[in-house]
C-alpha cells in the first residue's frame, strides 16, 4: 500500500469524510495584489473546510499564479499540518522524460499523489511515472472517464479487441489501472452507469474519485450508490458563503448514503 493510500484512509477515518476539496479559486491577473489575495482566500477556505474533507486537490488555478516552490508551499504546509493528503491535478499526458520530470517536482514539493492520463500508454509514457511515485510512496490516479460531455469522444469510444469484438475505452483503462497498480481512478459523477461498470472491473481494489458534483450536474446519491469512493468537490464549497457548512453538508449527505 502506498503512503498516499494510507494517509487518505487515515484522514478519511479521522474526519469521517469522503470529500476531496478541489481548491480552484481563481482571480484575474491584473487585479490589484491578486497573488496575495488568492493565497489568503485559498488558505482561508482550506482552514474552514479542513475538518470535513479527506484531502485537497490542486489544479492550474493555484499552481500557475502561486508557483510550486514559491507561495504554493504555504498551502502545501497547511494541508500537511492538517494531516490532509494533497493531490496534484496535472493530468500528465506527455512522453516519459517530461512526465518524469514533472512527477519528481510535484512529489518533491510535497504532493502525495498526481493525476495522469492513460491515453499516453505505458512504455515511454507513464511507466517511469509509476516507478518515481513508488520511490516517493506517492500515488498515481488515472483518468478513466471524465465528467464533461465531450468525454464520450475519447474515454467513451468503442475500441476493437484482438478477437474482433468491441468494448469501451474506459473499460480498457479501468483494466490498465489494475495491471499498472494505480492508486485511484477518476470517473465523473455525471456518469453513474459508467461508475458502476468501472467499479465492477476494479472490484473495490482501487478507489474511484468522482468530480462533477453540483455545478457540472452530477448527483452525490447516484454516484455513491454506483460505487464512487471519494467525491471531488470544488465550486460548491469554495464559492459558497460558508465553505465550512457546505463541506459539512456534503460530507453528511455522503455518510447518509454509504451508512
Ligand atoms: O473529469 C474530470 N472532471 C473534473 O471536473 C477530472 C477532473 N480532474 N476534474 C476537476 O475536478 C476540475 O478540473 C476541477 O478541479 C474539479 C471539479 O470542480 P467543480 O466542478 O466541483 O468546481
Amino acid at each position: 500500500m502506498s503512503i498516499f493510500t494510507e494517509k487518505l484512509g487515515k484522514s478519511s477515518r479521522a474526519n469521517e469524510s469522503r470529500v476531496v476539496l478541489a481548491l480552484d479559486l481563481s482571480l484575474l491577473i491584473g487585479e490589484k495584489d491578486f497573488k496575495r489575495k488568492l493565497l489568503e482566500r485559498a488558505r482561508m477556505v482550506l482552514a474552514e473546510a479542513r475538518e470535513h474533507i479527506v484531502g485537497v486537490k490542486v489544479n492550474f488555478q493555484l499552481l500557475l499564479p502561486l508557483g510550486l516552490f514559491d507561495d504554493l508551499r504555504l498551502l502545501i504546509e497547511d494541508a500537511s499540518g492538517y494531516g490532509l493528503p494533497l493531490i496534484m491535478d496535472c493530468k500528465l499526458n506527455d512522453v516519459e522524460h517530461t512526465n518524469e520530470w514533472a512527477a519528481r517536482h510535484f512529489f518533491d514539493a510535497g504532493f502525495d499523489a498526481l493525476i495522469a492520463n492513460p491515453f499516453v500508454g505505458w512504455r515511454g509514457g507513464l511507466e517511469r511515472v509509476f516507478s518515481v511515485a513508488k520511490d516517493y510512496g506517492g500515488g498515481v490516479i488515472l483518468l478513466v472517464y471524465m465528467s464533461h460531455p465531450g468525454a464520450d469522444e475519447g474515454y467513451g469510444q468503442r475500441v476493437v479487441n484482438s478477437d474482433g469484438g468491441t468494448r469501451f475505452q474506459y473499460e480498457v483503462f479501468a483494466e490498465k489501472a489494475k495491471s499498472w497498480g494505480a492508486n485511484g481512478v477518476v470517473v465523473g459523477a455525471t456518469q453513474p452507469r459508467i461508475i458502476e461498470r468501472v467499479s465492477k472491473i476494479v472490484g473495490g481494489e482501487i478507489p474511484i474519485f468522482s468530480p462533477g458534483i453540483g455545478f457540472q450536474g452530477g448527483a452525490i446519491s447516484e454516484a455513491f450508490r454506483a460505487g464512487t469512493s471519494y467525491a471531488i468537490v470544488g465550486r460548491s464549497i469554495y464559492q459558497s458563503e460558508n465553505p465550512k457548512q457546505s463541506a459539512r453538508e456534503i460530507k453528511d449527505k455522503i455518510n447518509g448514503i454509504i451508512g
